[in-house]
């Protein structure tokens, strides 16, 4: 029999076998259920990332992966050269979940990006009739909408775009949550869109000052270009309500969608518009081998009523809350700064005494809480929305007693 697998060889296995384009925290993790992970070694761990916000079902939820192995079991995978029983359904509930006509399904959040991108172009020449090859969008510094080519040529983060050029060109690039930077770049009659995370995840959950969406998308509509809101990171009742930009009662004109769209079960994205702007791709002009795809149609449907079912927005809100007044109360210098709407959080880490963001995290994860770093000095928390009460004051105590550890 092949002796048991540990932690250690494990991860000799990733780092001989898988490229290093990642640098894991070393912990191996090996099952999953609701708020809770564990190590192969059977060690129990609060989840404060959620696979960056895709598992706020919680791990595992019985309900959605019940639907996919329904479907599994029944069918998996048509193409789109044909009809699926389930994927009109899907589309039906969704539109009608987040008041759009249409959803164009793909699979993961950057091609989902990528298809706003073209659909905000193609309307710009069939519709705001800007000449061929000159639309332009606008997009913030210090972004993430993923990793293809296209979508670093939009990126200011040497990490995800230095080394990979020559780029793809039309993109201008503004400060974040700077509306007089905005208000200058729509000038432009070029224009076709502007492309911006609500809240910006990667950047460090930094959360824009109140009415800067409703007031950006006001002077996109003023200027007749398309407000495309990536909430890969921040829908799906992350922030305390099911969309971020409803903290502001916006409806973008481009609504992209992922990660929890799926509860981490499936690789499953969404566009949604009105018809004006989707129907400017015709058959053919667009397209992707497992873009809503059955499985991936039954799983999305499971996932979004679990979301409604569970109350899942209201609790973000309000356990968001408490942990952001823990965080506050702290008493270290190592915590300067802690900020997030419903549960994407995030403390930004002054180093003290050589130790760092990534040291708490180490700690934390001997002290059974995970979550990672992002530049450096930022530890973002964002645990699964189905967390109880009890379970977040436990882990709030285990984060802090790892914070206090180096002081
Ligand atoms: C990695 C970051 C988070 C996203 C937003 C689109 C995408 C993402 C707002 C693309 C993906 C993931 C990608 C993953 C780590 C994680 C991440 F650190 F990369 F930036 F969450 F902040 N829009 N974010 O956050 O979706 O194609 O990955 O399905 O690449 O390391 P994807």
């Amino acid at each position: 029999m092949s002796e048991k697998l540990t932690s250690k060889m494990a991860m000799e296995l990733e780092d001989k076998y898988g490229a290093h384009n990642y640098h894991p925290l070393p912990v191996v993790l090996s099952k999953g259920r609701k708020a809770k992970v564990w190590d192969v070694e059977g060690k129990e761990y609060f989840d404060f990332l959620s696979a960056y916000s895709a598992v706020n079902q919680g791990h595992c939820h019985p309900k959605i992966v019940g639907a996919m192995i329904d479907q599994a079991e029944t069918l998996t995978l048509t193409s789109r050269a044909f009809y699926s029983d389930a994927l009109g359904v899907y589309e039906k509930y969704i539109t009608e979940y987040f008041g759009y006509d249409k959803i164009l399904p793909m699979n993961t959040g950057a091609e989902a990006d990528e298809t706003a991108l073209k659909l905000c172009r193609r309307w710009a020449y069939d519709k705001k009739g800007v000449d061929a090859d000159k639309a332009k969008i606008i997009v913030c510094a210090d972004n993430f909408h993923g990793r293809t080519i296209t979508i670093i040529s939009m990126s200011t983060d040497p990490d995800s775009k230095a080394g990979y050029g020559p780029y793809t060109p039309g993109f201008v690039v503004i400060p974040y949550n700077d509306l007089d930077a905005l208000a200058e770049a729509l000038k432009d009659p070029d224009v076709a869109g502007f492309l911006v995370e609500p809240i910006q995840g990667e950047a460090g959950v930094v959360v824009p000052q109140e009415g800067y969406l409703k007031k950006a998308y006001e002077m996109c509509k003023a200027k007749n270009v398309l407000f495309i809101a990536d909430e890969v990171q921040t829908g799906i009742a992350r922030t305390g309500k099911l969309l971020a930009c409803e903290h502001e009662g916006v409806r973008p004109d481009i609504l992209i969608l992922g990660k929890a769209l799926s509860g981490g079960v499936y690789p499953v994205s969404a566009v949604l518009a009105d018809d004006e702007i989707m129907l400017t791709i015709k058959p053919g002009q667009h397209g992707s081998t497992f873009g809503g795809n059955p499985v991936a149609a039954k799983v999305a449907v499971a996932a979004l009523e679990v979301v409604k079912d569970e109350n899942l927005a209201d609790k973000a809100k309000y356990l968001g809350e408490i942990f952001r007044k823990e965080m506050e109360s702290i008493d270290s210098d190592m915590v300067e700064l802690v900020r997030g709407k419903g549960l994407l959080n995030a403390v930004v880490i002054k180093p003290k005494n050589g130790k760092t963001a990534m040291d708490v995290c180490l700690k934390m994860a001997e002290n059974g809480v995970l979550a990672k770093p992002t530049h450096d000095h930022i530890i973002r928390f964002a645990p699964p929305l189905v967390i109880k009460e009890d379970e977040l004051m436990e882990a709030v105590e285990r984060i802090k007693k790892s914070i206090l550890f180096f002081d």
